[in-house]
């Protein structure tokens, strides 16, 4: 009988500290949700956001001295150093019809430096038979005539970071 009393004393006791526990803990949940976590949570973490502000303006365009190559290696250092995206540069010399151009890809998306956009769709069909011509690098500032006057001109970018 008296060890009854005390295993519903006990359980009274767990029953009331479980209903007492239940706001705080709700309340810390929330906390951990609401501030906790999206403090670990790099700011700008979309992609579009990270592409978005990398330091340039579309209108600042101008051929030869700085145009797609010049914007697609602003932008893979931009995503990676500050965002930490493995990023590529894909480019390609004039064939026939089709202009030479260079693009950024990150997560398997092909971003357009001059727009600053995302583009779902790579035109493959037009691309598919120039495999040889398109080059991919990792980074243009490895490429055998870095700092030179012709890697200047295609590849360097205002230094705002
Ligand atoms: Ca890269
Ligand atoms: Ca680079």
């Amino acid at each position: 009988m008296k060890e009854m009393s005390i295993n519903k004393e006990i359980s009274k006791w767990i029953l009331g500290w479980v209903l007492k526990s239940f706001i705080p803990l709700v309340l810390l949940g929330i906390a951990i949700g609401l501030f906790i976590i999206p403090s670990f949570v790099p700011k700008n973490q979309t992609l579009e956001q990270a592409i978005t502000s990398c330091p340039y303006s579309r209108s600042e365009y101008e051929k030869d001295v700085f145009d797609c190559s010049n914007m697609a290696n602003m932008m893979d250092d931009w995503l990676e150093e500050e965002y930490g995206y493995e990023t590529f540069i894909v480019s390609w010399r004039s064939v026939d019809i089709i202009g030479g151009h260079a693009m950024v890809i990150v997560n398997g998306r092909f971003v357009e430096p001059t727009t600053k956009s995302i583009v779902w769709t790579f035109r493959t069909e037009l691309y598919a038979n120039l495999s040889t011509s398109v080059t991919i690098i990792d980074d243009a500032e490895r490429l055998p005539n870095y700092g030179t006057e012709d890697w200047l001109r295609e590849w360097s970018y205002p230094d705002r970071w």
